[in-house]
């Protein structure tokens, strides 16, 4: 007879050395990394039915990577399955289902399993999901993602929309779109993928801009059948081209953001100048022209989205928009924009991080507590009075133009060195020191004051509503730096129940 599954009982806790939240490219290279460390005891939960995170939640037409595809992956196992130099997202989906199979990832995820609250009590996180489920775990992690929780615009009408309104990350694909009168919202790096994905699909396209972006050519080209079939005989072959990408993103965005970078900087605004003047007509151009420097946001990479806005069928609305209306979108000088479908590629709700996960620390502190004057970790990766807590891609992270897969590798190679403290007995649990984290914090936003993103008026989601920098200010070498060691004596660490200061 079969026994009962007991994690299927109800009211039962399980116990977990690790627990792992979700199971996108972070945590996934979370479970890889610790299972090489010869650390099996860990359970990885996902709020979905499958793996993959961002590539899984984003479907939208024209999605790709705007970082080069044989650079777009683990250093480990390089991907030779790219059409493009840029992979489109159902090949970078199909990559991580590659890797998640390969890496024999599927006996520790927990598919289906949101994660509600986790409360740190007597050296133990009791962790709560959405389905009533609790889990005992020594050390939690959280790879839950920067940019997945969608941002619903403030617009009034919003639900009396009677077409088909959708968020970018939601794409609703029983929506149809043939000869059918599109808008999308939203000028950012997923609108300008979606217009140029869309363009030749639909019978009418209105972009609706509220501020305009500069943007790179790509230099995008569809890749050859031989060199896949050369790299998947030889893999060191795709080793070799994902390092030399590397080194050659290093070269151009690894020095950072910083003020100082004139010769950088001008060369990419040139760059960006000259392919503005791609548009004809002049008017269009002007209005396609930021008013703000260039550098201020997050580069925005497309060769074809110039060209989409100066198809016939496209229309680049800049009146700000009044309200949302049964049959469309009025406009502040009064015009009804009648239309069928709605695609609003309104960005993330990127301040989140960890939340809406309730996290309860020592002393009953919560994460909204902790971040009630802004965000702040130590070293991206850990908070004061959350001990054994962890995050990867957390506040402050490298995100810019760069692979953050990259930046994850840099960061699991020093959450590897706490775990490994825990799981051999050297701490019960530790966490960083308050002192040390304000004084790292306070030191990011002196160096975040000389970034290009924190130039007068600039605005993106790299910066909080209180005007800070919430992303890595300097450049990569010195992320990498900061990652290469823990300096134990920012930690306080306890062994067993009584704590000791190092
Ligand atoms: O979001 P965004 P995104 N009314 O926040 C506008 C990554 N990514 O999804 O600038 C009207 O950049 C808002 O206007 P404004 C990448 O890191 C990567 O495009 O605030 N408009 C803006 O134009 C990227 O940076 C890839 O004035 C409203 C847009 O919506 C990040 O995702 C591909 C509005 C939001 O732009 C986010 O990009 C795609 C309103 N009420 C994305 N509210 C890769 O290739 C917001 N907007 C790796």
């Amino acid at each position: 007879m079969n026994q009962p599954d007991p994690a299927h009982q109800p009211n039962r806790t399980r116990r977990r050395k690790i627990v792992i939240i979700g199971a996108g490219m972070s945590g996934m290279l979370v479970a890889i990394r610790l299972q090489q460390a010869g650390i099996t005891d860990f359970e990885i939960l996902e709020k979905a039915a499958s793996a993959g995170g961002t590539w899984r939640d984003n479907t939208y037409p024209g999605l790709a990577c705007d970082v080069p595809g044989y650079l777009y992956t683990y250093s480990f196992e390089p991907n030779p399955e790219c059409s493009h130099r840029y992979a489109h997202g159902d090949e970078i989906q199909a990559y991580f289902l590659r890797v998640f199979e390969k890496y024999g990832l599927r006996q520790y995820v927990r598919f289906n399993q949101e994660v509600d609250a986790a409360e740190y009590d007597q050296h133990r996180w009791r962790i709560t999901t959405k389905s009533g489920e609790q889990i005992e775990a020594d050390i939690l992690i959280s790879a839950v993602g920067v940019l997945h929780q969608p941002n619903y615009p403030d617009i009034p009408g919003l639900d009396r929309f009677r077409g088909d309104l959708f968020h970018s990350a939601r794409w609703d694909h029983n929506a149809p779109l043939q000869g059918k009168r599109v808008v999308v919202i939203g000028t950012g790096s997923t609108a300008v993928q979606i217009v140029c994905g869309l363009v030749d699909q639909v019978a009418r396209l209105k972009l609706f801009q509220r501020t305009a972006q500069w943007v790179l050519p790509a230099f995008d080209t569809p890749y050859a059948e031989w060199p896949k079939w050369i790299m998947r005989r030889l893999p060191f072959t795709a080793k070799w081209l994902h390092q030399r990408y590397d080194d050659l993103y290093h070269g151009i965005l690894g020095g950072g953001f910083g003020k100082e970078r004139v010769l950088f900087i001008n060369t990419f605004r040139l760059i960006a100048e000259r392919h503005l003047r791609t548009v004809q007509d002049p008017d269009l151009r002007r209005r396609l022209t930021p008013d703000f420097p260039f550098g201020c946001k997050r580069f925005i990479l497309s060769d074809g989205f110039y060209k989409a806005m100066q198809q016939p069928q496209t229309e680049l609305v800049t009146d700000g928009i009044e309200g949302i209306e049964e049959n469309g979108i009025r406009t502040r000088d009064g015009t009804l924009h009648e239309v069928d479908v709605i695609v609003l590629a309104t960005g993330f709700k990127a301040q989140n991080y960890v939340r809406p996960i309730k996290l309860v620390g020592e002393q009953g502190i919560t994460l909204d507590q902790y971040w009630a004057d802004g965000l702040k970790a130590y070293k991206t990766m850990a908070l004061p009075g959350f001990p054994n807590f962890f995050m990867v891609q957390g506040p402050h992270s490298p995100i810019g133009n760069f692979s953050l897969i990259k930046i994850a590798e840099m960061q699991c190679d020093y959450l590897l060195q706490l775990v490994q403290h825990i799981v051999a007995g050297q701490a019960a649990s530790l966490a960083p020191k308050a002192t040390a984290t304000d004084a790292y914090n306070a030191e990011l936003q002196r160096h975040a004051q000389n970034t290009l993103w924190m130039g007068n008026g600039c605005q993106s989601w790299y910066i909080d509503s209180r005007g800070r920098l919430t992303i890595w200010p300097l450049s990569i070498g010195r992320f990498q730096a900061l990652m290469k060691q823990p300096k134990w004596e920012d930690f306080e660490i306890s062994i067993a129940r009584s704590k000791r200061r190092v």
